[in-house]
């Protein structure tokens, strides 16, 4: 196989360069299978670039061994170090260097691709002193993304909904694209970040992608050819009516018989073209996607349809739990949408098959950038679940702001939902799955910083216990390497905290949305306060947040185990950046911080417009040292987030002291 090359496209963190350290050396690859064969290819193309040598067999010397346990004979050293490490876990492999041999064991394919990749971070030091036998095994067993790519280009929403970096990937006018070149290219970023499955079309599932299914089945397929080498499934995200749409049946009921035989063939034709499919994603009775409701049936039994079909080949169905009444009258204050996944789902625990992972998004709401961890993550024991994050950054900039996501994704992961003594999401997901950022733009994804979130996702993925300044410094080194010192310090200073510079020019103390509705970019405080759509902030003369108490409130709050139902219910012990979420309060509440309500708000957004001004200063003393026109491109951004924090900052401080007559304590300009 010829590893992808694209002269049009910015490497990411896979530039040659990055190679170098394993291009030098002179090493085996020893072992079966067809992802095997391309650990090979990558090292023998690196050789290629900078003098090593890739042999498949031979007695040495050699200063790299790259092998499967199961392959003999082993060279003497990697023999060794396999008896040391014993049995190495699905995709897992093991690390070494002793005698002036570099060694990385897997018992499996796909772990000596993820080792080789790990020897990439690693670098020159992975040659260097000897090293002990390090194991690595992924956290959690899938580690996907989504792509909300149409094949069409919808009237509203673009081609890829929600998607910032430009057309999709995969179709162009209509079509597959003719070169697929930059698929297997993007496999290859997403291994080397320890990616393993890639759901290819949009959960909105229209009327032409709705074949991807049947009669369009071949350009799954092309995909998969595509992303196979890099050990990468294809899951494709199906209509609930399909059973209507395509196959001419009356009813898409889950419990009809011919409905069953229908998705039962058409899955089995899937897998006759694809034996190595990964399964069907399912937004189900969801801002206007059928579901198994119009049946008067429950979304367990929706589920357990798809996951039937798909059990006999070893398929799995992601079946959405982001269910909620997006038609809501806002005059009703008891209906609240926060309530809705756990409401739906909560009941029905331990009523999914096997093969049905659910699939929740971090929060209860709309991947904000403040959110409290949904409460159906702790209410489904018997469930698998998938947790969703966003990294299309469809609420946090859209990918014209810096806002490293990575310390959001690190604090929701290691939030303990039953309290400091009990396990925390990491825990209990046994999947991360995440919508991806990537277009056909020729940084991957519009921001050229945004490429960090893409690796950091799939990195947290792989192991939610790393820091995120840890993967920062990853990506860094990899993606500019060698690094220059100052550039490392900038993107850190630019990067590190660019998340809660975020949160603090936006919505304020987590009460969410206050975008312009549709789009959602920029500030519109009242954007969606009088909408179906669910997500206010019932702000008044006196006062503002959403009363979430079970006490006065909608009982949100009881969703959550000890000690968060209690923690959430207090006034006193609400976390000061949840509090607008949980409570409503007078402008002058005093927060936990110190502040009152009104005077945070006003802090925080100079604060935050501040702050970008400040990255703006640090990115412009780059010049020299970063490629020009990705400085360019980065400068450019960092105007238009200047330019919208100072306009967030504006509308919501104006908005806030018009309501509530409050001056600034500091006596600002407030417009
Ligand atoms: C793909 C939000 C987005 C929608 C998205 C939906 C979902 O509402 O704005 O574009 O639909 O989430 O996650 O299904």
């Amino acid at each position: 196989m010829t590893i992808p090359e694209l002269t049009d496209v910015h490497p990411a963190w896979l530039p040659p360069e990055a190679f170098r350290a394993i291009g030098s050396r002179r090493a085996l690859v020893l072992g079966d299978g067809a992802l095997t064969g391309t650990v090979h290819d990558e090292v023998a193309a690196a050789c290629a670039r900078y003098g090593g040598s890739a042999e498949r067999a031979g007695d040495g010397p050699f200063d790299l061994v790259l092998a499967l346990t199961t392959a003999g004979p082993l060279p003497q050293v990697a023999a060794a170090i396999a008896a040391e490490a014993g049995p190495i876990g699905e995709e897992g492999y093991v690390l070494a260097r002793r005698d002036g041999v570099t060694a990385v064991l897997a018992s499996d394919p796909a772990g000596l691709l993820y080792g080789l990749f790990h020897l990439v971070r690693l670098g020159e030091p992975a040659f260097g002193a000897a090293r002990p036998v390090e194991r690595h095994e992924p956290a959690m067993r899938r580690r996907m993304l989504d792509h909300w790519d149409n094949i069409d280009v919808h009237p509203v929403m673009g081609q890829v909904e929600r998607g910032y970096a430009g057309g999709s990937i995969f179709w162009r006018d209509g079509v597959l694209r003719e070169d697929l070149t930059r698929v297997r290219a993007y496999g290859r970023l997403l291994a080397a970040c320890g990616i393993n499955a890639v759901a290819i079309n949009n959960v909105n599932v229209h009327a032409t992608e709705a074949h991807l299914l049947t009669d369009r089945l071949g350009e799954v397929a092309a995909i998969a050819a595509e992303l196979r080498p890099y050990g990468i499934r294809v899951h494709v995200s199906v209509n609930f009516a399909s059973p209507m749409a395509l196959g001419g049946l009356p009813t898409a009921d889950p419990l009809d018989e011919d409905v069953r035989r229908w998705w039962a063939a058409t899955t089995a034709r899937v897998y006759e073209t694809i034996p190595d499919f990964g399964g069907y994603v399912v937004k189900a009775d969801s801002e206007g996607q059928p579901g198994p409701f119009a049946y008067g049936r429950s979304h367990a039994d929706g589920a357990n349809l798809l996951a039937g079909a798909l059990a006999p080949h070893g398929g799995v169905v992601h079946w959405r739990a982001f269910v909620y009444n997006h038609r809501q009258d806002w005059r009703d204050r008891s209906t609240d949408r926060a309530r809705a996944a756990y409401d739906h789902f909560a009941p029905l625990d331990g009523s999914f098959r096997d093969n049905a992972i659910l699939q929740v998004k971090y929060g209860p709401m709309d991947f904000q950038p403040r959110e409290p961890v949904s409460p159906v993550i702790a209410a489904m024991p018997e469930t698998r679940l998938a947790v969703e994050f966003q990294v299309t950054q469809e609420y946090t900039g859209q990918q014209k702001h810096v806002c490293y996501l990575a310390p959001l994704w690190r604090e929701l992961l290691d939030f303990r939902p039953w309290g400091r003594d009990g396990r925390d999401v990491a825990d209990v997901a046994t999947e991360l799955v995440a919508v991806s950022n990537v277009g056909d733009d020729a940084y991957w994804t519009g921001h050229p910083l945004a490429q960090a979130n893409l690796y950091a996702f799939g990195r947290l993925a792989w192991d939610p216990r790393l820091a995120p300044d840890t993967v920062l410094d990853e990506w860094i080194d990899l993606t500019f390497a060698p690094a220059a010192e100052p550039l490392r310090r900038t993107l850190h200073t630019i990067m590190d905290g660019s998340w809660r510079t975020y949160e603090r020019y936006t919505a304020p103390l987590g009460v969410g949305f206050m975008v312009r509705p549709g789009h959602h970019y920029g500030p519109d405080v009242d954007g969606y306060e009088y909408t179906p759509w669910g997500t206010y902030h019932f702000a008044d003369r006196d006062g503002v947040g959403v009363d979430r108490t079970r006490a006065t409130g909608t009982g949100y709050t009881g969703q959550y185990p000890r000690p968060w139902s209690d923690v959430y219910e207090s006034l006193e012990q609400c976390p000061d950046e949840l509090l607008l979420f949980f409570h409503h309060v007078p402008y002058g509440h005093v927060l936990r911080g110190g502040a009152t309500v009104i005077q945070h708000i006003y802090d925080t957004h100079f604060a935050g417009a501040d702050e970008v001004a400040e990255m703006r200063t640090h990115w412009d003393k780059l010049e020299g040292l970063a490629d020009p026109a990705l400085h360019t491109r980065v400068q450019e951004l960092l105007d238009e987030q200047l330019r919208c924090a100072q306009e967030w900052r504006d509308q919501v401080n104006a908005y806030f002291f018009r309501k509530s007559g409050v001056p600034d304590a500091h006596g600002r300009r407030i417009p």
